[in-house]
């Protein structure tokens, strides 16, 4: 047999795993998950036969109910979905390798016009687009004002890079804040996210982003979350990027939390569903979306009003060098989904679009672990040091500062340096051990030899940065924030280059995220929050500041497009 499906014909027919012989009836593969699951057990029960010691690919960041046919498709090569971010050398049957062409959302034009006249055999009052952070939180908003809502999904698993945020979410004058006696204002947010973004930001967006912050941990913990660690983040002027106990990360535990209410408030949620168009009427008021379904193929929604959720396109390089060529080749933080068609979709439908051309780097991206590794381990006091063992930068500067000194460095690379008090300072820190991408040296001269480094150098460095951290003030780099001397052994060390990472333009929204239209006039009936949309983040995003904006302005957007569902 050449695949699953084949192999399972062998023992019984198509009904073992299909309702019918026609095949799938639904895109979320509901029955035929549940088939999988019947005979295999959970993914829970899958994981716990699984060697000891190995990274389990049926227990991850991954949020929801996982379906089985993410990885394992039935008709085709099985494939990793991991891959898409790590290498790991699983066993799988009828395995296939990991690959993705971009296929443009008008590929398919004829197939696509024939779906439109066929006309729609649905209708809701919102459709929500994206299934990340900014999408959860609108349709849970959009639900909690009594709209009927229908989320789409393209991805086989849910959650876009919410799911991977991991150093925090930033909010100001927070009930958090105060127990920990933080003093922070709303304002010193704005004028932190301003400067950071070089000014370019629409200040009116970061007025609301930073004015509804702490409302937006308010509504988060009133749905479970736990967002009381705050640490530091880059260009903040003081710890404001929220996260849960002992520092887990942010955005695998915020996406399930909304994931959860989005589910309970019985949302219509449909994966492996790609919306290709939306549909306008004669006065360019929205009336619909075109979906792709995976196994269903196209069809047509009618709704009031859409919500473009779809969040931006780090992942496809060629739109990133198109933009920002000295990005060409260079790897994503992202998941694989982030390639821009709700751009290209909303783009075709009118919207105008703002800072495209800024592109953000993360300085700390792992080659070796295909992962990002958090700012929040130099928060909590890592230092970087290049492969002659010396510090070189301010490491909470802003990410373009940092990512441009670490390329300049021999090797392009760094290695992110800290000690074990920083380790038991944030567990997020226990997954990079556990991917392997961690060396450690009982002694800085073992550390150093481990990597090829001159221990007398390295060990010169530490000294000095702590003598910096006694003192208060690090008279090398004026780092502003020296939460820790370097002092506990074991040390480590961690690879790091710099990775695409964020998107900071896309479409124009206004204050309510209303997307504005190139005409100038807002677009009736549509609406977009997150990472999808422009000008909040300037021409460089701060750190913690991505999931504030998508909870805050998915909210926004959830809402106003029930009530203009309502009125219209
Ligand atoms: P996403 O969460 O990306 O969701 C968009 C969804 O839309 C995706 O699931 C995608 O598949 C889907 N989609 C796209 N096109 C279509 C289509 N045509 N039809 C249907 N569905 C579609 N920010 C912080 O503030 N703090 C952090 O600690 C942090 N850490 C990060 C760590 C990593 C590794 C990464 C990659 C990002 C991090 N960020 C962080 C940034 C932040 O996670 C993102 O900017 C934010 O989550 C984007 O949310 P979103 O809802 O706009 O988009
Ligand atoms: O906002 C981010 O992208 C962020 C905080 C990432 C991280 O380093 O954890």
């Amino acid at each position: 047999p050449e695949n699953l499906a084949d192999f399972h014909g062998e023992m019984g027919s198509c009904d073992t795993c299909h309702v019918n012989k026609k095949g799938p009836t639904d895109d979320n593969l509901t029955y035929e998950n549940a088939q999988c699951t019947s005979c295999h057990g959970t993914l829970k029960e899958v994981a716990e036969t699984e060697r000891e010691g190995i990274v389990s690919p049926h227990q991850s960041h991954l949020i929801g109910d996982i379906s089985c046919t993410s990885c394992h498709s039935g008709h085709e090569k099985s494939v990793t979905y991991c891959d898409s971010c790590h290498s790991f050398d699983y066993q799988m049957p009828f395995a296939g390798k990991w690959e993705r062409e971009f296929v443009p959302v008008n590929a398919d034009k004829d197939a696509q016009d024939q779906a439109i006249a066929k006309g729609a055999k649905e209708t809701t009052d919102v459709v929500v687009i994206g299934s990340g952070g900014a999408g959860l939180a609108a349709a849970v908003a959009a639900r909690n004002s009594g709209a009927k809502v229908i989320l789409l999904e393209k991805e086989p698993v849910p959650g876009g890079n919410t799911k991977l945020a991991a150093g925090g979410m930033n909010a100001a004058e927070t009930k958090a804040q105060a127990k920990l006696k933080i003093e922070d204002k709303k304002q010193i947010m704005i004028d932190d996210t301003m400067k950071g973004g070089r000014n370019i930001n629409d200040p009116e967006l970061v007025k609301v982003l930073a004015n509804n912050s702490s409302d937006s941990v308010d509504w988060l913990t009133a749905l479970g979350a736990d967002l009381t660690d705050v640490g530091r983040m880059g260009g903040a002027s003081v710890n404001r990027s929220h996260r849960p106990t002992g520092g887990a990360g942010v955005g695998a535990h915020v996406a399930q939390v909304l994931w959860d209410a989005a589910v309970s408030k019985d949302t219509d949620i449909r994966l492996n569903s790609r919306v290709v168009r939306i549909i306008e009427d004669a006065s360019g008021k929205v009336t619909g979306v075109l979906v792709k379904g995976t196994y269903t193929g196209y069809y047509l929604i009618n709704t009031d009003a859409v919500v473009i959720a779809t969040g931006g396109f780090a992942k496809n390089n060629d739109r990133v060098a198109k933009y920002d060529p000295s990005l060409k080749g260079f790897k994503a933080t992202n998941h694989p989904g982030a390639t821009g068609d709700g751009l290209d979709v909303a783009e075709l439908a009118g919207a105008a679009t703002k800072d495209l051309e800024y592109v953000q780097a993360h300085p700390t991206y792992s080659p070796v672990g295909g992962v990002m590794v958090t700012e929040a381990v130099r928060g909590n006091g890592a230092i970087l040091v290049n492969r002659e063992g010396k510090r070189f930068v301010n490491e909470i500067t802003t990410r373009d500062k940092a990512s441009a000194a670490i390329l300049a460095q021999k090797g392009e690379s760094a290695y992110l340096l800290f000690d074990d008090s920083v380790r038991k300072s944030l567990s997020k820190i226990e997954g990079y051990i556990h991917l392997h991408i961690v060396n450690e040296g009982k002694t800085l001269d073992e550390l150093a030899k481990k990597l090829s480094m001159p221990a007398p150098e390295l060990t010169k460095t530490l000294a000095s940065y702590n003598e910096f951290v006694k003192n208060g003030k690090d008279a090398q780099f004026e780092r502003p924030d020296l939460p820790r001397q370097l002092t506990t052994a074991p040390y480590y060390a961690i690879e790091v280059a710099p990775a695409v990472h964020h998107t900071m333009g896309g479409v124009a929204i206004d204050t309510k995220a209303e997307v504005k239209g190139k005409n100038g006039k807002n677009i009736p009936g549509m609406f977009a929050a997150g990472e999808i949309t422009g000008g909040v983040h300037g021409a460089n995003r701060l750190g913690g500041n991505a999931i504030s904006d998508i909870v805050t302005f998915g909210r926004i957007a959830g809402e106003q497009a029930a009530k203009y569902a309502k009125e219209n």
